[in-house]
């Protein structure tokens, strides 16, 4: 009997799917540029499989029933494309080539096209979840060719993680959709870890507190609006201990590493003109961190961090530090979703947010609690703006506001960066005011550029240019939006 589908790339994700794909009865070929890697995944994590081991593409494409189904999983970039062309003239009309590595959106919208001339069908699909995911149950996000999707739905949606019986894949959208969203949901992902760490960093610098103490925070926090994978992990990695019973995450360097989707979701941001910042200071977070050496001597030339013992009650600032990652978090996706609202237009991409929302619940990295509340809001309203003023969060900014405005000023106190809390708080202090210095600024523009400016007692669209030294000319630049 031919095989169901066939995969490339036998590193942590490409087995862990393989596996899973096989418990839920699909039969799997597999093939890797290092083949011994097949025969050493036979016979060891697939041995007692149906999994069906090939040593070519050749091989691996004539093992497969039609029409086709070949899935790479390896490194993004380049390796993609070389792939695609060794197939395509072993491949037939109507077959399917499914790239699951982490591919920035543009690739898998040039390929998707690209393929579709040669009458292949290509599917970009994000999957997240890690080795855990991949194995158990992961959150798929494909997008690209929807003339591939019922073929390949049946095997996506089966190996998925389920949140109360729904399937946490759904179909994206077309060409780079479901690149995009991972994109969104990684960036999402930079920002959660970094609201963690900067709570971390203001309960044990600013408060004092133990690894012990914080794993009780954190264990307790889950119960709570904030439940979520990676409250859960954070409480579990402050509880763990080293071979000398001290705390192992008090041992590990504090350089972060980033293989660049981040970066990709705060550059799609500047391209499309929306604010993005958390993300982006989670990002360059991790950019400063790298930077150890030279932090370690600014540390030791620039005046020492104000010393100033935490003397207030302590209980109180770890529920303002509470309030201040909730209302960061609500931000961060926030500004998530209304960079993919302004993607759908521009890109086309028929984003469904409340789906989206729905794929993330589960089996992925971001997954929580709160993606439900999101969901609902997506439900009452599928064209919502911006979630922030989906009556459930604009209630809950409410609610947080003093608390996160506290823990802020302890760090600022204390000399203890906050930059995704502090980003935040003025993204939500600015989206919420309706005169902003942009007068100002628009001044200065005309002033040194003749850029002109629109005047509150006019109609909008209707622009002034004023002579501000005497000696300016009457010539205005001409106006337009970057
Ligand atoms: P890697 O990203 O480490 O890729 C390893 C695979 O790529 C191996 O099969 C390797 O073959 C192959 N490969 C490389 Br590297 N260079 C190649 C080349 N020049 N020609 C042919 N094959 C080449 O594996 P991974 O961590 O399993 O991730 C796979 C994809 O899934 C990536 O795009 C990744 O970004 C994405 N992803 C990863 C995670 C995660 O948690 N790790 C989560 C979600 C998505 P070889 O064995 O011959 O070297």
């Amino acid at each position: 009997m031919k095989a169901d589908i066939g995969l490339i790339g036998l590193a942590v994700m490409g087995q862990n799917l393989v596996l899973n794909m096989n418990d839920h009865g699909f039969k799997v070929a597999v093939f890797n540029r290092t083949t011994s890697v097949v025969d050493e995944f036979l016979a060891g994590p697939a041995a007692d499989t149906e999994v069906v081991g090939t040593h070519s593409l050749e091989e691996l494409v004539d093992s497969l029933s039609s029409p086709r189904i070949v899935m790479l999983m390896v490194k993004a970039g380049e390796v993609v494309d070389q792939y695609i062309d060794k197939l395509v003239p072993l491949l037939s009309a109507g077959d399917i080539i499914v790239d699951g590595g982490n591919s920035l959106f543009t690739d898998t919208n040039r390929r998707t096209q690209a393929l579709a001339a040669q009458n292949i069908y290509y599917i970009g699909t994000g999957v997240s979840g890690g080795e855990e995911g991949a194995r158990h149950g992961p959150s798929i996000m494909p997008g690209g060719n929807p003339a591939a999707w019922p073929t390949v739905k049946p095997i996506f949606q089966a190996i998925s993680a389920h949140v109360n019986n729904d399937p946490c894949c759904e179909w994206v959208g077309d060409n780079g959709a479901g690149h995009y969203v991972k994109m969104v949901h990684n960036g999402i992902e930079y920002g959660d870890m970094q609201l963690i760490c900067e709570a971390y960093k203001l309960l044990s610098d600013g408060l004092g507190l133990s690894a012990d103490q914080l794993h009780s925070i954190f264990a307790d926090w889950n119960q709570g609006v904030l439940s979520s994978y990676l409250i859960e992990i954070t409480a579990a990695i402050f509880a763990y201990k080293d071979e000398d019973g001290l705390p192992l995450v008090d041992k590990i360097l504090d350089t972060a590493g980033q293989k660049g989707t981040g970066k990709w979701t705060g550059i799609n941001a500047l391209d499309l003109g929306i604010p993005l910042t958390l993300i982006g200071e989670s990002v360059f977070a991790r950019c400063l961190s790298a930077q150890k050496d030279e932090r370690v001597k600014a540390a030791g030339v620039l005046p020492k961090r104000p010393a100033t013992a935490f003397t207030g009650d302590q209980a109180a600032m770890i529920s303002a530090i509470h309030d201040a990652l909730y209302a960061a978090k609500i931000i961060s996706y926030a500004q998530g979703f209304r960079l993919m609202r302004e993607a759908s237009k521009e890109y086309n991409l028929s984003l469904n947010y409340g789906e989206i929302a729905l794929m993330w619940r589960g089996g992925c990295i971001i997954r929580s609690q709160f993606l439900n509340d999101i969901k609902q809001a997506y439900d009452a309203n599928p064209a919502l703006e911006n979630l922030l003023l989906a009556d459930f969060f604009a209630e809950a900014m409410g609610k947080a506001d003093a608390g996160w405005r506290k823990a802020i000023i302890l760090g600022i106190e204390q000399g203890i960066p906050t930059p995704a809390f502090s980003s935040a708080l003025a993204y939500y202090d600015g989206y919420r005011t309706e005169r902003l210095p942009a007068n100002l600024l628009q001044a200065q523009r005309d002033y040194f550029g003749a850029h002109t400016y629109e005047r509150t007692d006019k109609p909008r669209g209707e622009f002034f240019h004023t002579d501000w030294t005497g000696h300016g000319g009457k010539t205005a630049s001409t106006t337009y939006t970057v």
